[in-house]
């Protein structure tokens, strides 16, 4: 039995190499338990909230055994990939030694893969889908000593060790739920590793997203159900964590921050009603950016919008359509354009590698370079990362990476070693691989430079190696031509002979 009124939720660290490496020393922001506190907190518990990634002060297993010691329940949060391995070494570690304390889990790896997490022996619940409604009952049980029989939206197993799934719960509206209660977390800690001199905080206004693209897995865990605070509450909420953390930038960090373009305009129009004059960042498709009237666009411009991330995905409409993405490349160049006119900067990230065998799966992957190269060509300020198709279980695609040969991994530490930035997926060779780094991380950006690569790399000594590299980089990627690459050699040895052990981007000679 409890002794204290404390609910404890960790949160892994869901970036690898953590604090080795200095391209992932962003911690992330630990939304979820974020978001799970608040009930609990408006019930009368005390939430206790542990962020692998800040805390402990060096001794973070002593730190969770203690924060443990006498609460009602650990709740242990993660999605699917290397936040895994955080959650497996502390839920075990207090399993060892707190073995009484029921310890539950949720987030996006718990809720897609419920049985295999469930096997484990330091799992005692899974909460599927949103959490807020259905942890606060977990809790209200475990301190009068029941168990979850019949509450909705919980798994567990047995006595015989069968899994017992009660009905899923319905989602409550966001406009019910409290405030997040960031007081909660050490706020300072995280602004500031985040960058310590662009204040920037992450703020979640909706949750869900209609659409059903088919790497995506948020359509399982959300059911395309779209949910949004009201506009007051988003301006009201931006507005105090602007003030009372100082803040230069707030990112919303929704799945698809315009699927109400009147609520989008509400808030916007909102935020220099009250003076909140910061900067501010969030996710668009393509469809919705082409939807912007005159309006909106003088809307988003005035109150602050640093960039727009933009799922571009493919230069292939083949592709596009295996995706169901539901727009066209051409579509990807208008939104360009616009975003060039506009003056709004943007990321448009790219995935190349889909399951398809290897003479199309290479003519796709060109044609996304082209498209790549178009971008760019159009506004060189947008960014545009392109990565691998990773095959998240859960999503559309998913049963179509199996059979092309995706080996899954069949328990939770093996997904734990599932990273999409080193994915092994047996239809990509590592030719192809070498030649997206090349491009995406040397090429493009030294042939189509945007305002930060300029102001740090064409100027004092650097400037004429600089000019130089670029009119070469420029008529290999006109011709697309990259044998004997001598000068991406040397700047791969000069980076790892100045230390930088991160994936390679030219960007690690100026930041
Ligand atoms: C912020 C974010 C990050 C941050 C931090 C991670 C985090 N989880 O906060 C960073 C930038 C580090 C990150 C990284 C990655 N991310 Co990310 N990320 C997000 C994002 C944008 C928001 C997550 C969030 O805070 N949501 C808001 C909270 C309130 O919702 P929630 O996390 O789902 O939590 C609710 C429920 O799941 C549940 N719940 C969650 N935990 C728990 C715990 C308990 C005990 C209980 C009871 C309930 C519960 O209750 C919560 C409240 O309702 C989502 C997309 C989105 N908008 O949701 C993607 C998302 C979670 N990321 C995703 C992915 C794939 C990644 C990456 C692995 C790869 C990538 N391409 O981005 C990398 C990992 C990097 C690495 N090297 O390992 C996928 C996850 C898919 C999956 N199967 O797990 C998502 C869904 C994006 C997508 N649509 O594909 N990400």
């Amino acid at each position: 039995m409890a002794e204290t009124k404390k609910v404890v939720l960790f949160f892994p660290n869901p970036v690898r190499n953590y604090g080795k490496a200095p391209a992932a020393s962003t911690p992330g922001f630990p939304m979820s338990i974020l978001a799970l506190s608040g009930p609990i907190k408006e019930a009368g518990y005390e939430p206790v909230l542990i962020y692998e990634g800040i805390a402990g002060n060096g001794d973070l297993e002593g730190y969770v055994l203690d924060a443990c010691r006498g609460a009602i329940c650990l709740g242990v949060s993660s999605m699917t990939g290397n936040q895994l391995r955080g959650a497996i070494q502390y839920a075990s570690l207090v399993r060892r030694h707190l073995p009484e304390l029921p310890i539950v889990w949720g987030g996006y790896h718990p809720t897609i893969m419920p049985e295999q997490t469930l096997a484990e022996d330091y799992v005692d619940i899974v909460v599927r889908g949103q959490g807020e409604a259905t942890f606060l009952e977990v809790v209200q049980r475990l301190e009068e000593g029941r168990w979850v029989e019949g509450v909705a939206g919980t798994l567990y197993l047995d006595q015989d060790g069968k899994v017992v799934a009660n009905p899923p719960r319905p989602q409550v509206s966001l406009k019910e739920l409290p405030p997040l209660p960031y007081e909660l977390l050490d706020v300072e800690k995280i602004i500031t590793r985040n960058s310590p001199v662009f204040r920037s905080l992450q703020y979640i206004s909706s949750t869900g997203c209609p659409f059903n693209c088919g790497f995506c897995a948020e359509p399982l865990v959300t059911e395309r159900k779209w949910m949004g605070r009201s506009s007051e509450q988003v301006v009201e909420e931006v507005a105090r964590l602007a003030k009372e953390y100082w803040l230069d930038h707030v990112t919303f960090i929704d799945p698809n921050f315009f699927v109400s373009l009147k609520r989008a305009r509400q808030v916007l129009r909102g935020m220099i009603e009250a003076g909140v004059n910061i900067k501010w960042s969030a996710v668009a498709r393509v469809d919705q950016v082409l939807k912007f009237d005159k309006e909106l666009w003088t809307l988003v411009r005035e109150s602050g919008c640093r960039s727009l991330g933009v799922g571009a995905e493919s230069g292939s409409p083949r592709v596009l359509s295996l995706i169901d993405k539901r727009i066209s490349v051409d579509e990807i160049f208008e939104c360009s354009r616009r975003m060039k006119e506009n003056g709004v900067g943007g990321i448009f990230s790219f995935m190349v590698g889909f399951p398809l065998d290897d003479e199309p799966r290479r003519q796709e992957m060109m044609r996304t370079l082209a498209a790549v190269k178009e971008v760019k060509s159009i506004f060189a300020e947008i960014k545009t990362p392109i990565c691998y198709y990773a095959p998240y279980p859960g999503s559309a695609l998913y049963p179509f990476a199996l059979k092309a040969g995706f080996q899954a991994p069949q328990t939770l530490s093996g997904w734990s070693d599932f990273d999409f930035t080193d994915v092994v997926t047996p239809w990509v060779s590592d030719e192809e691989k070498d030649y997206i780094e090349r491009c995406g991380t040397f090429y493009y950006p030294i042939a189509f430079p945007d305002e930060r690569v300029l102001r740090n790399l064409d100027r004092g000594l650097v400037r004429l190696p600089f000019r130089m590299l670029r009119g070469l980089a420029a008529a290999r990627v006109r011709r697309d031509y990259y044998r004997f690459p001598v000068e991406w050699i040397i700047a791969k040895t000069a980076a790892r002979l100045m230390g930088k052990d991160q994936p390679f981007h030219i960007s690690q000679f100026y930041s």
